[in-house]
């Protein structure tokens, strides 16, 4: 086999661009001729996740399932590409620990609360905000920012990079780590 697989953690809040940029790498890494797989929250809690709830709990439980089936991906040669508000850190790192060291790559989209909130594509901020979501990441949940992440996709002034830029980050940090 050619490829080495590995697993492209990306946490971020509701409306940080996750699943914008999984979709944009997926495609990007389409063309250099590789194999990839994306398993998207929002996607994996209509199938393998339906049973779990926003608690605590359930978002370790739910974060787990997907740290193992990413892994179950990496270890077939594939880059699976993670997309998850994974909100805790401690759920986080427990799916880095399942990969041998440097396959767990994780990308911190560091977008304050405030552009996600303005950019509300769901207008679930704003059913937070009315009380009609209770436990909403960001507004009465918490979100722990990685401490040690691999990359972090951070607005530069106004100017927000788009999402092609971003694969391309990613993208080059493969390439210098021989992945691609
Ligand atoms: C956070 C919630 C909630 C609550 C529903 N808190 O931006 P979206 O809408 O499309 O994607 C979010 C998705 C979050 O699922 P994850 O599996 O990524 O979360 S976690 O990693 O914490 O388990 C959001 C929607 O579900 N959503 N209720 N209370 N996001």
């Amino acid at each position: 086999l050619q490829q080495r697989g590995c697993v492209i953690w990306i946490t971020g809040l509701s409306g940080s661009g996750k699943s914008t940029l999984a979709s944009a790498l997926s495609k990007g890494l389409h063309v250099r001729g590789k194999l990839t797989y994306v398993l998207d929250g929002d996607n994996v809690r209509h199938g393998l996740c339906r049973d779990l709830s926003f608690k605590a709990e359930d978002r370790a439980e739910n974060i787990r399932r997907v740290g193992e089936v990413a892994k179950l991906f990496a270890d077939a040669g594939v880059i699976c590409i993670a997309s998850l508000i994974s909100p805790y850190r401690r759920d986080r790192d427990a799916c880095r620990a399942l990969l041998p060291e440097g396959d767990f790559i994780e990308v911190f989209m560091d977008v304050p609360l405030q552009v996600c909130e303005q950019r509300d594509p769901k207008g679930l901020y704003k059913l937070a905000r009315a009380g009609k979501i209770k436990g909403f990441t960001g507004i009465d949940d918490p979100y722990e920012a990685p401490l040690n992440c691999e990359i972090a996709m951070r607005q530069k002034g106004s100017e927000c990079d788009t999402p092609c830029e971003m694969a391309e980050k990613v993208i080059a940090f493969l390439e210098e780590n021989g992945y691609l």
